[in-house]
């Protein structure tokens, strides 16, 4: 008898389902469904719909939904596949807000996402009344930020009355999954709960004080939050009629892609950190106390296993990438060709990639900034490489606020496929990077559907870390040190992108364009 799992990701652009079985520590099975492709009808560009222009960034569950039936009616071709998951568990994008009526029905036809910046004025009003920054970080341990939940329900409450009203309950996206796959069960866990913006990871309780600045009936309308390592019930009739699944078949109370990324990149254990390359870029370490930042600009999330996953997350990651690719018509190596015409550092000329908005720094209105380019330089080689370092140069400046040190980055997501970017990573961390291989946030749900239901099995001394070891595979031919040929170079680049982005931020620095002829041509 096997002895399977299942892990589902549903991130923004597609929905991943990962099946592993224990018997033989092995990955037997793997699908995806990207819904710009295999779902036109939802008229999705890289997953969402929305006025980018007005910050607005949302999907339709269904989409969700219609891609999961996808997934499952594909693996239920293979009679024994489905019938053997003992436990199956969601990875979901954070911060999304679903909205669900007395009967199940949305009162909101779309979901607005972790990427949506058209709630700044909620964040505004939100912070003020509660009186403060500093008061912000004190109740719930993080500041607003338009990608969290809070001002996404205050948005409704302000602009779509009839919608907050209708609503009986606010889900996020792997919670409204969860709903569906168990027929009903609401229920949240702390991981994404602590993306809300609502719910205070350190005390472990909803903010009454927040709640009541929104509407004093929101307490009602949220869920209670469980535990993140124990099962929410098992798989509802419907699942077990239609594609044969085990009517034991668990559901595990699943977690935020994030949360779930740490466990499928092996960073389980403090010290380590994984850094996710998506439609958004985060970097998390696993710390047994909260750490709190007191410019909010690192996340204070719990994670999925009882502890916590300080995050820093920039929304512009593979955007600018994709769409310099889609625009020019080029593949990956093509891009690669293009590089290998330029130098590292390439010659201080930056691209700032705040192509829509950026979370970090906090800059929902941004736009990107070309800086240094001479007409010499304005080609598509140097546009290449500006691409390339301006998205690790943002992550990397982020990055100087985390709680952590590392000696290796774990990378997970498309781009770590790349050996340019686990090379120019290393460079601009001066930091080793080694790609994981497959899906982290997916097999990170597997492992951990595989953990709890060994635990509820009576297996109690299970441990999460070797479970992991199993299954976490790192990509060796790529595996990257920084080149101490251009330490100096991409030491003066950092330098030269601070003094940038602080300048156009108002921010006290160095004049960059002084800084730009010390350092480079
Ligand atoms: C984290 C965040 C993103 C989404 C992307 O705070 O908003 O990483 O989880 O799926």
């Amino acid at each position: 008898m096997d002895n399977c799992f299942a892990g589902i990701d549903v991130s923004t652009q597609s929905l991943k389902i990962i099946i592993l079985d224990l018997k033989d520590n092995s990955v037997i099975y793997e699908d995806s469904v990207v819904y710009d492709n295999d779902l036109p009808k939802y008229h999705t560009i890289n997953g969402t719909v929305g006025d980018k222009t007005q910050g607005i960034s949302e999907s339709d569950p269904f989409m969700w939904i219609d891609a999961l039936n996808i997934v499952f009616k594909r693996a239920s071709q293979d009679t024994n596949l489905l019938s053997n998951i003992n436990a199956l568990s969601v990875s979901g994008q954070q911060h999304g807000l679903v909205a669900i009526d007395k009967q199940g029905k949305l009162t909101r036809p779309t979901s607005k996402l972790w990427n949506d910046f058209s709630t700044q004025t909620e964040c505004d009003i939100l912070t003020e009344k509660i009186g403060g920054i500093d008061k912000m970080i004190k109740e719930i341990g993080n500041t607003q930020r338009t990608g969290y939940t809070a001002p996404k329900i205050f948005h409704m409450y302000r602009n779509e009355q009839s919608f907050y009203n209708e609503t009986q309950t606010f889900l996020l996206v792997h919670n409204f999954i969860n709903w569906y796959l168990t027929g009903g069960r609401i229920i949240m866990e702390p991981g994404d709960a602590s993306g809300t913006g609502l719910w205070d990871p350190v005390k472990k309780v909803w903010s009454k004080n927040l709640l009541n600045i929104i509407s004093k009936d929101l307490v009602e309308k949220l869920p209670t939050v469980g535990s993140s390592t124990k099962s929410i019930g098992t798989i509802a009739q419907y699942f077990v009629e239609k594609y044969g699944f085990d009517p034991e078949c668990k559901i595990d109370a699943g977690s935020g892609d994030n949360m779930y990324s740490a466990i499928g990149t092996g960073n389980i254990k403090p010290g380590m950190v994984s850094v996710s390359l998506g439609t958004s870029g985060t970097a998390f370490t696993i710390l047994e106390r909260p750490y709190i930042d007191p410019s909010g600009e690192i996340a204070c999330f719990c994670d999925s296993t009882g502890n916590y996953l300080p995050l820093l997350c920039i929304s512009n990651m593979a955007g600018g990438y994709n769409a310099f690719l889609k625009e020019n018509s080029l593949s990956h190596s093509d891009f690669e060709e293009l590089l290998s015409f330029t130098d590292p550092g390439n010659n201080g000329n930056i691209i700032v990639p705040w192509y829509d908005g950026e979370r970090t720094p906090d800059m929902p209105d941004a736009s990107p900034i070309y800086f240094g380019f001479s007409l010499e330089n304005l080609n598509k080689k140097s546009i290449a490489r500006a691409i390339i370092e301006g998205h690790i140069l943002n992550l990397n400046e982020g990055f100087d606020r985390m709680p952590v040190r590392p000696k290796v980055l774990h990378l997970t997501g498309g781009l770590s496929l790349s050996k340019s970017w686990c090379q120019t990573i290393a460079n601009i961390f001066n930091c080793q990077t080694v790609p994981v291989v497959g899906e982290g946030a997916a097999l990170g749900a597997a492992i951990h559907a595989a953990w709890i239901w060994e635990k509820e099995s009576g297996n109690e001394e299970i441990e999460l870390v070797d479970l992991a070891q199993s299954f976490v595979k790192f990509d060796e031919s790529l595996r990257s040190d920084p080149e101490s040929d251009y330490a100096q170079t991409y030491e003066n680049l950092r330098s030269l992108y601070k003094s940038v982005t602080r300048r156009i931020r108002g921010l006290e620095s160095e004049d960059p364009f002084s800084k730009k002829r010390k350092f480079f041509k």
